[in-house]
């Protein structure tokens, strides 16, 4: 039975049962997408087209043959959303998981994000280094030549915007002069494969999963949550959208946002 608790009703009660599950479970796979961002100010991947941007679809740009066709475009989109990431800050989500972190050993972090949310509040907790997020999709702060992958160093402070509004080109690769591009998965790219075999190897062991703010529409990451399923251990989802949590006996739904819920799971999980 799914138990989907709403935001006034009975998200207390469901929330004592997701607490009592997981203060007993030893690894737990915290696995986030957007949504764990976006009370950060951050918009969701589906909502991310603003401004200039608003006319295109994201996984129109974020492919090989979109940054070819326009490499200022995409380049410029990066930039912006790196920039809108350097200006905000983690969340009460992000740090309600990196204190169940520091609590608990067993508790690891894979996200679909790009920004660097998670690893601040982790910073700011305490939590050690080997319980560092894992990103299926990359990361925004990395950036390589796109013919030569050597790793290319962002310069430090803000992207800033272009004083005439006019898309600057990527950097250039100093070792083959390719254009530089953001060191994010873009759509037919493969997954970095050490990082997706840290996920499966997680889903696979967790006791137990909580799943923060993603659709669910992008694989192979959007798979993980079912394997877990499939090996008979419990998964809950924390979203404000009942729609896309599936059904399953061993899915629950906690209705809200990241930085409601997860506080009160958090607190529930400590005071048990
Ligand atoms: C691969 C980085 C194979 C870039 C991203 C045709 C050709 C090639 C591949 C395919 C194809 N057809 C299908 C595929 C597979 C494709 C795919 O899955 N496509 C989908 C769209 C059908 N996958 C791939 O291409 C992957 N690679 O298959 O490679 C291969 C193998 C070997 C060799 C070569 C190739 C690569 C996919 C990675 C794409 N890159 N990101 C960037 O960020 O710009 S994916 C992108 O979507 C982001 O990472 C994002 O995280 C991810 C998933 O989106 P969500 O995180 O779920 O975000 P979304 O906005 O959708 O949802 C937000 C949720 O939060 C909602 O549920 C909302 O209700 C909730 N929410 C809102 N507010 C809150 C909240 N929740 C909590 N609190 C709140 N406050
Ligand atoms: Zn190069």
């Amino acid at each position: 039975m799914t138990t989907t608790a709403t935001a006034s009703g009975d998200l207390g009660a469901a929330i004592a049962r997701a607490a009592a599950g997981l203060r007993t479970a030893r690894r737990v796979m915290v696995f986030t997408g957007a949504g764990m961002s976006a009370d950060s100010g951050i918009a969701t991947f589906r909502d991310a087209m603003t401004g200039l941007w608003s006319q295109f679809d994201p996984q129109a740009l974020a492919t090989p043959a979109g940054f070819d066709a326009d490499p200022p475009l995409v380049w410029g989109w990066y930039e912006s959303r790196r920039q809108q990431v350097m200006l905000a800050t983690p969340n009460a989500g992000h740090a309600a998981v990196a204190q169940l972190q520091r609590q608990r050993p067993g508790w690891q972090v894979v996200t679909q994000n790009v920004d660097d949310l998670h690893e601040r509040a982790a910073a700011a907790a305490g939590v050690p280094p080997g319980q560092a997020p894992v990103h299926l999709h990359g990361s925004l702060f990395a950036a390589r030549c796109h013919h030569c992958a050597r790793p290319f160093s962002l310069p430090p402070g803000l992207p800033g915007e272009p004083a005439d509004g006019r898309l600057l080109p990527p950097p250039r690769c100093a070792a083959c002069g390719g254009p530089v591009r953001p060191g994010v998965v873009w759509f037919g790219e493969a997954l970095p494969r050490a990082a997706w075999k840290q996920a499966d190897a997680a889903a696979r062991a967790c006791d137990a999963m909580l799943v923060v703010g993603t659709s669910g529409v992008v694989y192979p990451a959007a798979g993980l949550p079912a394997l877990t399923l499939s090996l008979g251990r419990p998964v809950w989802v924390v979203d404000p959208d009942a729609a896309g949590a599936g059904s399953h006996p061993q899915l629950h739904h906690l209705q809200g946002r990241a930085a409601e819920v997860l506080p009160l799971l958090a607190a529930a999980i400590a005071s048990g």
